[in-house]
């Protein structure tokens, strides 16, 4: 009897479940395909990151004794699809069965329902159990629930975990320190440097295989500083939590000029990938409580990301998939201006966090939630174009979880199934928690008129056009009533201002 185990590019972790019971006679297959590396022009580090680690992963289950067969993109054959070499390879190995792991995609779940009957063998499809809630414990919690929050279900997973409680109890008699997590980085303040990685010979050859294929894709394929092994997310992990972690909690929404990764763990491309498990991550940072070597405020907004956010995030996709992202409450319709690929505009704050995107594969929360979504959200972009666009350009970024940060958390496309408002602000918040503003040709305290910072008039212009939908929400309330108070001529004078801006963002590039 022979199975032939397939593992996905997002299925680099040893205890998997497709792993689990491999016999002597068995084969892992692995395959980089042209369908998975162009359903969104990638940026060029996200697609490098992702072949080395498949390629080191390979070679390690090779180091154990496993039977790998490898298929690189440019191999001989290679159809180009996970579903055309699953069926190349069954018929190569004259295998028995098939056994994989339930995809991150519906997209690629619906392909996997289509194997049996085309390769003629039985195929089990396994649970994903590197994630801490299943889907049908999130089916279960959300049932009966008109909307979802992600507070009661933190709470219920802290409980279900132990993680961070005492005597049944949240350490520290709260659930909550969000409140102590909004500070600014201070003037002069150093952020220490970074645990990179120096790629190796393998990682460079996959280096120039993406320079060749994906090399116009937007963002810089170099510098390369991600680690591509578990050993070295490892490390990236320890580094994190002795060095960072400390701070993380009181910074986690600032943002600084050239300081992509501030105290922010950068270990989603990691998560997503499998090479570090929430399980792990979660227990690093309970432990540098427990050692007094993190505080709490840290620790809990931490672990309110992973264990909370990220569960929650991929919960809501599997309840609401498909059909989610067909959705458009707000009715956006604008194209997606072309600053967003080319990262040419003059306000400053997006320029900065597009720079940062574009050098690193990576921007921190804030600035996807702040400033690069809070302007898709403000200037009605059709939810689609956006989605795109997160789904292209960051390391860590798989539908799973973009598709219900940006659909849901960010363009308010759901109509409010995962948050109670819009995350919309004006210029002030931006000001507030970074230093942008100092550098910008617009001026933030300017609230219309020549020079005005767009983000503030745009804000008003927003809860304008949208008012048939959110008007009555009441924690939109003295918004409602402080536009009431502008009178109609100056809320016409936001209206035309706004669209008028808008309306003179170019969208091709
Ligand atoms: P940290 O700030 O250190 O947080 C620790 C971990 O918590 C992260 O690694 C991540 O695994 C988890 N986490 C935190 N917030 C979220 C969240 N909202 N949803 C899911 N997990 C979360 N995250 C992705 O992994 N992939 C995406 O494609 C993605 N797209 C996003 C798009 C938008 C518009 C927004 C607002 C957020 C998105 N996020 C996404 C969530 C979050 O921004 C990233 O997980 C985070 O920036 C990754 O950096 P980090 O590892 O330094 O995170
Ligand atoms: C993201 C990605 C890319 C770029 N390339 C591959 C690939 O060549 N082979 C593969 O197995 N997986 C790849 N992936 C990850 C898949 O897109 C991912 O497994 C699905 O989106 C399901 O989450
Ligand atoms: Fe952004 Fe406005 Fe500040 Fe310029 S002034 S950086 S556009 S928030």
């Amino acid at each position: 009897m022979r199975v032939l185990r397939f593992i996905l590019g997002d299925q680099l972790t040893h205890t998997i479940s497709a792993l689990r019971d491999i016999g002597p006679d068995d084969v892992v297959l692995m395959a980089e395909v042209a369908e998975e590396a162009s359903y969104v022009p990638h940026h060029p580090q996200k697609i490098a990151f992702l072949f080395s680690a498949m390629r080191h992963f390979a070679d390690d289950l090779r180091g154990r004794g496993i039977t790998v067969d490898y298929v690189e993109l440019h191999a001989d054959g290679n159809t180009g699809s996970l579903t055309g070499e699953l069926l190349r390879a069954v018929r190569r190995h004259a295998a028995d069965a098939v056994v994989a792991t339930e995809p991150g995609e519906w997209r690629v779940e619906a392909m996997m329902g289509t194997w049996a009957e085309a390769a003629g063998v039985p195929v089990e499809i396994r649970t994903d159990d590197r994630f801490l809630c299943s889907r049908p414990q999130f089916a279960a919690w959300a049932a009966d629930r008109a909307s979802l929050r992600l507070e009661w279900f933190y709470r219920a997973m802290r409980e279900k975990t132990g993680l961070l409680m005492e005597d049944g109890k949240p350490a520290g008699g709260r659930w909550n320190f969000d409140a102590e997590n909004r500070k600014p980085l201070p003037a002069r303040h150093t952020v220490p440097e970074r645990r990179r990685f120096v790629p190796d010979a393998l990682t460079r050859d996959v280096i120039e295989l993406v320079r060749r294929r994906f090399g116009n894709n937007f963002g810089d394929l170099e510098p390369f500083g991600w680690a591509v092994t578990r050993a070295e997310a490892l490390q990236a992990l320890a580094d994190f939590v002795t060095n960072f972690l400390p701070s993380f909690g009181d910074y986690q929404d600032a943002m600084k000029t050239g300081e992509g990764f501030l105290y922010h763990g950068v270990i989603s491309p990691y998560l997503n990938a499998g090479l570090l498990t929430a399980e792990e991550v979660c227990q690093a940072a309970v432990a540098a409580y427990a050692a007094d070597a993190a505080p709490l405020n840290a620790v809990e907004g931490f672990l309110r990301q992973v264990l909370g956010w990220r569960e929650f995030i991929r919960g809501v996709y599997w309840l609401k998939m498909p059909g989610y992202e067909k959705t458009n409450a707000l009715g956006a319709s604008r194209p997606l201006p072309a600053f967003y690929w080319t990262g040419d505009t003059d306000m400053n704050c997006l320029r900065q966090a597009i720079g940062d995107t574009r050098r690193q594969a990576y921007a921190h929360h804030i600035q996807r939630l702040m400033v690069t979504g809070n302007f898709a959200l403000l200037a009605g972009v059709r939810p689609a174009e956006i989605e795109e666009w997160y789904l292209a350009v960051y390391a860590d970024a798989y539908d799973w979880v973009e598709l219900p940060n940006v659909h849901g958390m960010v363009m308010f496309a759901d109509g409010g199934l995962m948050s109670s408002k819009p995350y919309v602000a004006g210029g002030n918040y931006i000001d507030r928690m970074s230093d942008y503003c100092d550098a910008c040709r617009y001026d933030v305290k300017l609230k219309s008129g020549v020079g005005a910072c767009p983000f503030n008039y745009l804000y008003w212009a927003f809860l304008i056009d949208n008012a048939p939908s959110l008007q009555g929400n009441h924690r939109l309330g003295n918004q409602y009533r402080t536009l009431e108070r502008f009178g109609p001529e100056r809320r016409a004078a936001l209206q035309a201002e706004a669209h008028a801006f808008l309306d003179a963002l170019p969208s091709d590039y």
